[in-house]
């Protein structure tokens, strides 16, 4: 059995979340094109008949603003000191530029295999992919590079099996059947702030929290918390459109995930500096 972990570094907005849930063929980790999506460190988990591959979907690198951001960069940090294989994920739509390199000194410093992974190659012309393969190639001394859509699946299966052949003899670290270690509870608090970010913008995502109130045979409660009134009213929306339209795109898929119908209960609740309330992100799981 072979079995390992392995970190996926990147710019914030690369592609990170949808490349882990790509390479575990199923959702584990929620995407948006608003930056900070991801706050915490989740394993995704790849399994196959003699691999396992855990998968640590990281927060991207960043100069911590609050107390929340300060975690999520302590929490990237840890997470390089006992990997087996860093994913490098570098976006083949922008310049490979100062926040790669600065990413690209720190991985390349640690003593484990590089493996980059060009990604969103998806509707690129050849010529670009391969200027941007040039670019990618010159941030180090790399192990493999791959270009790859996370979207459409385009060189995803040959990525995992570079990954698998650098793995070590190791056991199961967890069982087969698990993708993710994120808990039922925490799933369906990600899965629902995910749609509270497709439908807010500019500063409110990142005001957003959600904590699950009460999980019951029939009913899912969860407050959305935001940090200040006016927040609040966008997050509701006009005769309440906006929270409702959320429950509406997460209720499907908490249905799939908790394996039967709920109803869902969300309430948008404001809670004055969340983002630096350490107890309140002890609470949250941040
Ligand atoms: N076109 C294209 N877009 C992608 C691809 N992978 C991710 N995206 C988009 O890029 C944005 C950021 O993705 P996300 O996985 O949240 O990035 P992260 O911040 O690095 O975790 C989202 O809007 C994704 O849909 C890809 O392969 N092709
Ligand atoms: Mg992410």
């Amino acid at each position: 059995m072979k079995s390992g972990f392995v970190a996926i570094a990147g710019r914030p907005n690369v592609g990170k979340s949808t490349l882990v849930n790509a390479l575990c063929g199923g959702k584990v980790a929620i995407v948006s094109d608003k930056p900070q999506t991801t706050r915490r460190r989740i394993f995704g988990i790849a399994n196959g008949d003699d691999y396992q591959l855990v998968l640590a979907d990281l927060p991207g690198f960043q100069r911590p603003r609050d107390a929340l951001t300060e975690r999520m960069q302590h929490t990237v940090d840890r997470s390089f000191e006992e990997v087996d294989i860093v994913v490098f994920v570098l976006s083949a739509r922008e310049r490979i530029g100062a926040g790669d390199r600065f990413i690209a000194s720190r991985v390349f410093a640690l003593e484990v295999p590089v493996v980059i992974a060009l990604n969103k190659v998806d509707r690129l012309k050849a010529g670009h992919i391969a200027e941007q393969m040039n670019a990618a190639a010159r941030l180090g001394n790399f192990h493999a590079l791959h270009p790859v859509s996370a979207k459409t699946g385009d060189g995803i299966a040959e990525l995992r099996a570079e990954l698998v052949g650098l793995l070590p003899e190791g056991p199961l670290y967890f069982p087969r059947e698990q993708r993710t270690d994120l808990t039922v509870e925490a799933q369906i608090g990600e899965l629902i702030r995910e749609k509270a970010l497709w439908l807010t913008r500019d500063e409110i995502p990142h005001a957003i929290s959600v904590e699950i109130e009460e999980i019951g045979e029939k009913v899912i409660r969860a407050f959305l918390l935001v940090e200040t009134e006016s927040q609040k009213q966008i997050v509701v929306g006009k005769g309440g459109g906006i929270v409702k339209d959320i429950g509406t795109r997460a209720r499907p898929e908490i249905e799939a995930l908790v394996g039967h119908q709920v109803f869902l209960e969300l309430v948008v609740k404001v809670r004055p500096r969340w983002r630096a309330d350490e107890s309140q992100l002890d609470r949250l799981g941040v």
